[in-house]
């Protein structure tokens, strides 16, 4: 019990400045469960009685038409209390977010290896598991496709190809001063989020459903399972607590997962859950798309780009998921932070016999960035020039030269300025030079250095997900309870709202508790994905804090005899005049007073349009910045590599939580530099997936974090009317790392004594960087 209960302390000698509840570092609002084991995640909510369990029976092929698929050995198994196939499906055989192609489960053909064909009900994970090995299904084989190269050789898309001209690329480039083309390969990447798909679906009364997931898109989840039931989205409940990692590969999949359970609780009248494991998850689920480019440039003597064209294909998989925005995506990243005069883009989505894939991390923003930063790098060996003055010639001016190809105006560019501190604090110029010294006496150990910058554009790029809402609850004893449409993943978006709520109302963060995404309680929620979690979620609970802030100032300032504008609400004290009052006390006598202490909220980001059909518009509401100086050594003869030092420079605006943020950008960073060194995915000739495991799948570890690890946010508020003027920082920083990469490129180089390109692949393998030195060897005539 709070024992201050004496109404309107008088007490003027508290002080009168505000304490703020945001832009300060806080500890992840469930830090201390994570750590201690007991954040309730999707497996650990206390199972019901008569809780089943599914499991997944699988295609074996890539391409085959099913002739027969004999479940009786299934059937029969120890523990096994049903079997479904499609044909138990009442409603609508499909889970495709965007386009309808993309079936829950396989009818009559299937279309990669992994593709989920029946459910296996029974009374025991390891039960279900076991009998889903025991099908009998003789296919009828079908020609597969199983690259993108192969699907765009045969015209095979998932969607009508894009294309973005600016200019008169093809007149440039015939008139320009150098040429050069090439041709890059950079793989895809699988998700690896800790916690596995999962979703558990428990029947309700009078045709209702209550389905736990571990999810980004609640809504989503619930629309795919109220078709597929044939049912009003009001009989489907779904809630997420948390996530252990979603990192995109939520944002649509876990559909499949959410509709396979509650198909099953639905037939059999009983709660069920669904949790593959981690092979399996990693077998049927999309990863980040794979691309090829094939590019055509022009730059003059400086290195400035006079005209580029250039092809993209991704790896779309069997169906289209989310790969037209991604591929929208990574055309509107092709520039990262460079004006691009004339310019042409050709984005292709190739169908492939392969899993789906989906959103990751930037979203095809790294994808496409990561193209234009390696023209950049072949244009600076070209001309012989420091690939960092190449860069910096070719970023977006200010006030001119600031127009994207799309046609949106750069007006809050700071790459200037960031880069500029960042050479600074990263001592680049000396360390440059130092590796050239080592270089040219260590024959087999060579040096490399790159710092690489970042502009990534914040907004989903489809405009009408640019939507939020919030519920805040003031209880009448002062605590407050806040519900808002986005998801935790571990990415402290809930601590930030949380923040964002205390600091409304002017109360110590310690008073406000989030709970449960739940669409019971906030209705048609976006995805929590292109790292506008903050933003959006963040100003509707803003909203609804302000309006309950409102509704208590006019309360007080009735009762003080001053105006509501007179009313501050600072550190849990309620200010009028020379009256304080806690925080509680208001509440409790609003409450009796009859004040509504809870309300809505609700936000949608201003000044967006964008035209998909002819790629033009503003698609982003402003853009986050960032720049990375990364040391590399490489043995020659080995392909081992080590980052020896690696400097972050990141735009958050002002942050919210610089403690959160610091660690977004961290692990972005390494998440990044695993995307483009150690992590491959590689399929077999007959189209499966061999990379299913850690065993074979490299992620990083902390190992493969550099000693010298430096992180930090770059002082810049944003232009735009963001919450509290932060940014977005979930997914910018993944593109940070492409410095490793091209510090390992440089240092590749350096066998060639720097003259010729090294024709590196992404990921940079041991393999791949053996494969280079090789070939600049060759090129270059030196002994190997
Ligand atoms: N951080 C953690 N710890 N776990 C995650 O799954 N996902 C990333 C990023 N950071 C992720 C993460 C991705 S893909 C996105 S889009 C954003 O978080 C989403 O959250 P936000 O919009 O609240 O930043
Ligand atoms: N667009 C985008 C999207 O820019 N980012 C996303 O995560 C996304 N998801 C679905 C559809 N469009
Ligand atoms: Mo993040 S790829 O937008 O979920």
């Amino acid at each position: 019990m709070n024992k201050q209960t004496e109404p309107f302390l008088l007490d003027a000698s508290v002080a009168a400045e505000s304490t703020p509840q945001v832009g300060i570092s806080r500890p992840h609002e469930s830090a201390h469960l994570h750590v201690a084991g007991t954040a309730t995640y999707t497996d650990d909510i206390p199972e019901l009685a008569g809780t089943l369990h599914a499991a997944l029976g699988m295609s074996a092929k890539a391409h085959a038409r099913l002739k027969s698929v004999g479940l009786d050995r299934v059937r029969k198994a120890p523990g096994v209390v049903a079997v479904l196939t499609v044909d138990d499906i009442p409603g609508v055989n499909d889970c495709g977010p965007i386009i309808h192609d993309d079936p829950i489960l396989a009818r009559d053909v299937v279309q990669f290896v992994g593709q989920p064909i029946f459910v296996v009900v029974a009374t025991s994970h390891d039960a279900a598991r076991r009998a889903a090995r025991l099908a009998d299904i003789d296919y009828e084989d079908l020609p597969p496709v199983l690259t993108p190269e192969a699907a765009h050789a045969a015209g095979s898309y998932v969607l009508p190809p894009m294309h973005l001209t600016r200019g008169e690329p093809a007149r440039q480039l015939a008139a320009a001063t150098h040429r050069d083309s090439g041709h890059i390969r950079l793989g895809g990447q699988e998700q690896f989020y800790l916690e596995g798909q999962i979703a558990y679906a428990a029947p309700r009364e009078n045709d209702g459903m209550h389905v736990w997931c571990s999810t980004q898109h609640p809504t989503e989840m619930q629309h795919a399972v109220a078709h597929m039931l044939g049912w009003h989205a009001h009989q489907v409940l779904v809630e997420c607590r948390r996530m252990g990692g979603g990192f995109g590969g939520k944002e649509s999949q876990s559909a499949m997962f959410a509709c396979c359970a509650a198909l099953a609780a639905w037939k059999l009248l009983c709660p069920v859950k669904l949790r593959p494991d981690r092979d399996d998850d990693m077998m049927i689920t999309g990863k980040r798309h794979d691309f090829t480019f094939d590019f055509d440039v022009g730059h003059d003597d400086e290195g400035r780009l006079e005209a580029v064209r250039v092809e993209m294909v991704s790896r779309a998989g069997f169906s289209a998921d989310l790969s037209g925005p991604v591929m929208t995506r990574a055309i509107c990243h092709f520039d990262n932070a460079y004006w691009l005069p004339h310019v042409q883009i050709d984005g292709y989505c190739g169908k492939t016999n392969t899993q789906s894939n989906t959103a990751f991390r930037g979203f095809g923003g790294p994808q496409g960035a990561f193209a234009v930063e390696y023209i950049l790098d072949n244009v600076a060996r070209n001309i012989g020039k420091d690939s960092l003055d190449v860069r910096r010639a070719n970023f977006y001016g200010k006030g001119e030269r600031n127009v994207t190809p799309y046609g949106q105006t750069v007006e809050d560019n700071v790459i200037h300025e960031l880069i500029d501190e960042l050479v600074a604090s990263s001592a680049y110029q000396a360390r440059r030079a130092a590796t050239r010294a080592f270089n040219a006496k260590s024959p087999v150990l060579k040096k490399g250095i790159a710092i690489t910058p970042v502009k990534f554009g914040i907004s989903f790029n489809v405009a009408h997900y640019n939507q939020a809402g919030a519920l805040v609850h003031v209880y009448n004893d002062g605590s407050v309870l806040v519900n808002h449409g986005g998801t935790e993943m571990g990415q402290g978006l809930n601590t930030k709202v949380a923040m964002v709520v205390a600091h409304e109302l002017g109360i110590r963060m310690e008073r406000v508790r989030v709970t449960a995404t739940d669409t019971s309680k906030v209705a048609n929620t976006s995805a929590t994905a292109a790292s506008t979690g903050a933003d959006l979620n963040g100003k509707a609970a803003q909203d609804a804090a302000r309006q309950i802030r409102e509704r208590l100032a006019d309360f007080a300032a009735r009762k003080a005899g001053v105006t509501p504008a007179d009313i501050r609400f600072n550190d849990d004290l309620v200010i009028a005049g020379e009256l304080r009052l806690p925080f509680n006390e208001l509440v409790r006598e609003a409450y009796i007073a009859r004040v509504q202490l809870w309300s809505d909220g609700f936000y949608t980001t201003p000044k967006l349009y964008w035209d998909q059909k002819a790629l033009h518009g503003r698609p982003f509401y402003y853009y986050a910045y960032g720049a990375a100086c990364s040391e590399v050594i490489v043995d020659t003869l080995t392909g081992e590599w080590k980052l020896l030092r690696a400097d972050a420079l990141h735009d958050a605006g002002k942050s919210l939580n610089p403690a959160i943020d610091i660690g977004q950008v961290e692990g972005a960073f390494v998440q990044g530099m695993g995307w483009l060194t150690t992590e491959e995915l590689w399929w077999n000739p007959n189209g499966k997936l061999m990379t299913h495991a850690p065993s074979t799948y490299k992620i990083p570890t902390i190992n493969d974090v550099p000693e010298g690890f430096h992180v930090r946010l770059f002082q810049n508020a944003n232009v735009e009317d963001s919450i509290h003027r932060s940014k977005a920082v979930g997914e910018p920083p993944l593109l940070l790392p492409f410095s490793v990469f091209f510090a390992i490129r440089d240092a590749i180089a350096a066998v060639g004594d720097y003259r010729v390109n090294p024709p590196l692949r992404a990921p940079a393998t041991s393999e791949a960087i053996l494969d280079a030195v090789e070939a600049v060897q060759a090129a270059a005539g030196v002994p190997a």
